[in-house]
């Protein structure tokens, strides 16, 4: 038996990814009604704005769901505490190490599992006393590290106890097998999310995800320590350009934030971040949430038992 499926509660070993912006109640309420695991994104939002999304997800969906916390945002120490208060079951985060969270999240009977782009950091993690990881590797969309999954998945199962989560690079069932051959338990997925019926995203960018090939995605920010992996367009360009040229951090982040508002909410392709992993260029076409995580699934299921007991 999957031991992720009966610590999340959960009916396919998946995670939906903590997409700021995208990861409202809509689209986590139907991943989680679907049978894997819903995930609110934080994103920017402050503590009570999440609150109250917390609180319409649970009406959507009878299932548990996640949180997702960016630790860069300037909330996400009142935002601790507030899922803490609101015994939300399962804690994701990003971006950051959670450490001094752990101990309040376990007393609150929370699930707690840190995205992780390294052998180190999933180490530190499990001796903080996170119940799983995701090792999210750098075909993502959003912030990435540097190791691909490919690499980093069996280094990291080799390293530690606890169940890992694959991310990145995930959009088919034969990389959910892939996965699964790697040793990961569950995989997670956001961009296939993106293409959804469900997602709340502004139609353009839905289109922008059908159309891209697979070398349509490009990373910003790499000089400043903060990459990000996007679909190549005008603005992406002028971020790099603008960040060679030495603009200050502060300035590109503002920069960043915005844009993905743009992109998300408006559509707007000229000025806005859309961001997205190395798999948009296989996906085709937009369909149902449910649909998604059904033809992930139904083709490997038996592949996946049969690896389970080897
Ligand atoms: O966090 C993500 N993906 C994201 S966050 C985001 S919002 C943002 N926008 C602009 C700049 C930065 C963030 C968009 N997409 N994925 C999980 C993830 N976590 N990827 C990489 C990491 C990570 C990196 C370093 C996790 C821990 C870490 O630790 C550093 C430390 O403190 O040890």
């Amino acid at each position: 038996m999957n031991p992720l499926l009966a610590m999340l509660g959960i009916e396919y070993p998946i995670l939906q990814g903590g997409m700021a912006q995208v990861a409202t109640p809509v689209l986590a309420s139907a991943v989680s009604n679907a049978g894997g695991l819903g995930i609110l994104a934080a994103g920017g939002d402050d503590a009570e704005t999440l609150r109250a999304k917390i609180r319409q997800c649970r009406t959507m969906t009878d299932k548990p769901f996640g949180v997702n916390i960016m630790l860069m945002s300037p909330h996400a120490p009142a935002i601790a505490t507030m899922v803490a208060q609101e015994r939300v079951p399962v804690v994701t985060t990003g971006a950051g190490n959670p450490g001094v969270y752990i101990p309040m999240w376990k007393e609150a009977g929370i699930k707690v599992i840190p995205v992780v782009p390294s052998v180190g950091l999933a180490v530190r993690m499990e001796r903080a006393g996170a119940d799983a990881v995701v090792a999210e590797g750098t075909e993502s969309g959003g912030h990435i590290g540097e190791l691909t999954t490919m690499a980093m998945i069996p280094q990291i199962v080799d390293a530690v106890n606890i169940p890992v989560i694959a991310a990145g690079g995930i959009a088919d069932h034969r990389q959910v097998l892939a996965a699964f051959a790697l040793g990961a338990k569950a995989v997670q997925c956001g961009t296939v999310f993106l293409a959804s019926e469900e997602a709340p995203i502004h139609d353009v960018y839905k289109q922008k995800i059908l159309a891209a090939k697979d070398i349509d995605t490009m990373v910003t920010g790499r000089r400043t320590g903060a990459p990000v992996r996007v679909l190549k367009n005008a603005m992406a360009r002028e971020y790099n350009r603008l960040s060679d040229e030495g603009v200050s951090l502060e300035q590109l982040e503002t920069m960043t934030i915005g844009s993905l508002r743009r992109a998300v909410k408006d559509g707007d392709w000229e000025s806005g971040s859309f961001m997205a992993g190395q798999v948009a260029g296989m996906i085709h076409e937009i369909r149902s949430v449910s649909r998604i995580i059904r033809d992930l699934f139904d083709p490997i299921q038996d592949a996946i038992d049969r690896l389970e007991i080897v």
